[in-house]
């Protein structure tokens, strides 16, 4: 016991402690709660609204009842946004998920990814103006994290639309591409479409989300699920929104005259690699992304316009950029009259112990 607590001791003298900051920056992280944000897009009836469904509520929404009908999803006609707050082993995750409408109803399509990089827009102008206003500490993070972009099955590659589209959405979001019903491929007609799309966004410039590479020192099998993960892209999926039967086990999946596909089944469709790679290992990296490099252009833009208004407006000599204000309206009133208050009070106590109204003055 003695030889013990001399050990003790040593180790004691060898660590100062901040060994233990992973653990103090896990807690405070477990305790804040995490969020992330998924959009859909692509052309209309491409089964966007359903694997979605499939994607989160299989997992999420377990007795639902709505699992087990065999529900119809209607058409989605506008920007919708869902929220689910979920939490496992005591890790609290707040789930956003963006459905829009397909394009492809409309005669002209040009510009229809409108409405969508808008929407990006404004959830960063968002985020920046809570940035800079008074009550910095509860920003509510709406930007979107990731962009599931769907490609048809029929045809034989990206469509100019589909180009178009993605590099609409590649500054400012992680496009991922999926191709969508690929029940409707046999397997070799699925290696062949993909490495057709991989070869046209090679061609086209088009900047989707890249895995990061892995660490040298990860162990082999890592490495291994990394290197099938970068193989699989753009992932082939497979939607459902009706609970089957097959082999004496309920699955998810579609019923077809001549079998059953599963949506759950690794050898029919990647679902499973997509939403491991969404919730399991790539979470964080598209949160980073989204925040380091899509959100960092859109905040050097929007200062790089102020600045240049500021310059051009003789009268202002100051090169700072300086925010417009908005009219503040009775919610920043209320921050103000409080941060006011605060300080009212934090100034009579050091005039109470200082005994000198003009050094508090100061203080403000
Ligand atoms: N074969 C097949 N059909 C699917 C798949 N996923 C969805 N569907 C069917 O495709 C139709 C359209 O699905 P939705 O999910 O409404 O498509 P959407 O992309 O959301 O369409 P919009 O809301 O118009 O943009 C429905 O009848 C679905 O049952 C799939 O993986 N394979
Ligand atoms: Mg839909």
């Amino acid at each position: 016991q003695v030889c013990l607590h001399i050990s003790m001791d040593k180790i004691e003298k060898q660590y100062v402690g901040f060994a233990t900051l992973p653990n103090q920056v896990h807690r405070k992280s477990v305790k804040k709660g995490f969020d992330f944000t998924l959009m859909v897009a692509g052309e209309s009836g491409l089964g966007k609204s359903t694997l979605v469904n499939s994607l989160f509520l299989t997992d999420l929404y377990k007795d639902r009842k709505l699992l087990n009908a065999e529900e119809r999803i209607n058409q989605t006609v506008e920007i919708i946004k869902h929220t689910v707050d979920i939490e496992e082993k005591g890790v609290k995750l707040k789930l956003t998920i963006v459905d829009t409408p397909g394009f492809g109803d409309a005669v002209n399509n040009a510009e229809c990814w409108k409405p969508i990089t808008d929407y990006i827009d404004q959830q960063f102008e968002q985020y920046f103006r809570d940035e800079s206003g008074l009550n910095r500490k509860n920003i509510q993070d709406n930007r979107v994290h990731c962009c599931l972009y769907f490609i048809p099955p029929f045809g034989h590659g990206l469509r100019p639309v589909d180009v178009e589209f993605m590099k609409a959405l590649h500054e400012k979001v992680n496009v991922v591409p999926l191709i969508s019903k690929a029940d409707c491929l046999t397997p070799s007609e699925v290696k062949k479409l993909k490495d057709r799309v991989r070869e046209e966004i090679d061609k086209f410039g088009i900047k989707i989300y890249q895995f990061p590479d892995c660490d040298s020192d990860e162990d082999e099998e890592f490495k291994q699920q990394d290197k099938e993960l970068k193989e699989s892209t753009p992932f082939a999926v497979i939607g459902s929104n009706t609970v089957v039967e097959a082999k004496g086990q309920r699955v998810r999946g579609r019923l077809y005259p001549w079998g059953i596909v599963e949506v759950e089944n690794q050898s029919h469709c990647d679902f499973v690699k997509l939403r491991n790679m969404l919730i399991r290992t790539h979470m964080h990296d598209l949160k980073d992304v989204t925040c380091d490099v899509h959100y960092e252009n859109y905040r050097a833009q929007c200062i790089q316009q102020m600045t240049s208004k500021l310059t051009q407006d003789s009268r202002i000599e100051s090169p700072i950029p300086i925010l417009p204000l908005p009219t503040p309206d009775a919610e920043t009133e209320k921050l103000i009259k409080m941060k006011d208050q605060e300080q009212d009070k934090r100034g009579a106590a050091t005039e109470g112990s200082r005994h000198s109204p003009s050094l508090n003055q100061e203080n403000r």
